[in-house]
């Protein structure tokens, strides 16, 4: 690669460093990525086994990440090195060359794949080395909103009344007009009735709290404002990473409710058990984020297999320049699946 490029832009000559480069070229190639894992998971959507589609995500994930030009280290993966045997956290993907952090969640929403119910994806995010937060897979307390509101709007410590109330003020409506998006859940019953005590709406999801925060960035089309309550932390650092490209807040905690998980989180680097992380916290320089459909579902259509094409919908990000790519891809070259 050249030590420096130069393009054209209007008038000006901008210089794009090597790494700037690296990084526009790979926000194309992690499309790929999560393609892969996405159509592997579809063929198994609705056949009852999560397992079986989770492991054929995670199988096409690794295949693919092993072909980048990075050297990649899983930080946020499908579980400890003794419990996972790939894409597990601290392993190394890529053939060689720029060192980055790598999220993955392959098939998020396993039960909703395999249901074939909406909205399972499979989702990945890359980040410069040593800059995601290397989090335990443990619950974590999440609120988020979208771009547009002055900070601290809302916060992670307020009740979810006042939350409601502070956001409703910030967009000049009626509390009645803003809806937020809780994953239907036993220990969200306190949340969803404050939301609704102050007139708010509430949309219930099974699973799938990546794309639940995502919706946030968007209400006008999506129709979520807000998003509360206790979700994995792996799906939290992703979902930071996917509003750090398309701007919007969000605050967490690490649910460490017992010694062990505090032991956990302390090898991993965590000191401070209570800390309220930012996005900035969680996601510390610039990230890549990409999520393909499995499922349809409100955020991306599932994969569509027709008799010689196979259809995919990508969201692909890039917090650099906060560009937003809706990739739709129709493949023809079915064999680089590797489905039976
Ligand atoms: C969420 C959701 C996931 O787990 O993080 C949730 O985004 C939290 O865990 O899709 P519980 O299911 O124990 O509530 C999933 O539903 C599954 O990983």
């Amino acid at each position: 690669m050249p030590a420096r490029v130069m393009e054209q832009k209007g008038a000006s000559n901008v210089i794009i460093q090597p790494h700037q480069m690296l990084e526009r070229i790979l926000s194309l190639e992690i499309v790929r990525v999560t393609e892969r894992a996405a159509v592997s998971a579809a063929r198994l959507r609705g056949r009852g086994n999560e397992k079986a589609a989770d492991q054929a995500a995670v199988d096409a994930m690794r295949r693919e990440l092993n072909k980048l030009p990075i050297h990649g280290t899983v930080v946020i993966g499908e579980g400890e090195r003794d419990e996972a045997p790939m894409l597990f956290i601290g392993e190394e993907v890529g053939t060689t060359g720029f060192e980055v952090d790598i999220a993955v969640d392959p098939l998020e929403g396993t039960t909703l794949c395999a249901k074939s119910m909406p909205g399972a994806i499979a989702t990945l995010a890359v980040a410069e080395g040593g800059t995601l937060l290397n989090a335990p897979d443990v619950y974590m307390e999440k609120i988020a909103i979208g771009p547009g509101y002055p900070k601290g709007v809302v916060d992670l410590d307020a009740p979810a009344e006042q939350n409601i109330a502070a956001l409703a003020k910030a967009k000049g409506v009626a509390p009645q007009d803003i809806t937020a998006l809780v994953l239907d859940r036993p220990r969200h019953a306190d949340v969803i009735a404050a939301v609704r005590r102050v007139g708010g709406a509430v949309r219930l999801i099974t699973d799938g709290d990546v794309a639940g925060v995502i919706h946030t960035a968007d209400p006008e089309s999506t129709g979520i404002d807000i998003y509360l309550g206790i979700g994995g932390a792996p799906e939290g650092v992703l979902a930071a990473a996917a509003l750090r490209c398309i701007g919007g807040q969000m605050q967490c905690r690490l649910v460490l409710d017992t010694e062990e998980k505090r032991a956990r989180a302390a090898k991993m680097g965590i000191r401070d058990p209570r800390k309220k992380y930012e996005i900035e916290d969680m996601v510390k320089g610039d990230c890549l984020f990409s999520a393909t459909g499995v499922t349809d579902g409100s955020l991306l259509r599932g994969v569509k297999f027709r008799r010689d094409v196979i259809e995919t919908e990508t969201v692909v990000m890039r917090s650099a320049t906060g560009t937003v790519r809706w990739i739709r891809a129709e493949h023809r070259q079915l064999d680089k699946f590797h489905l039976d």
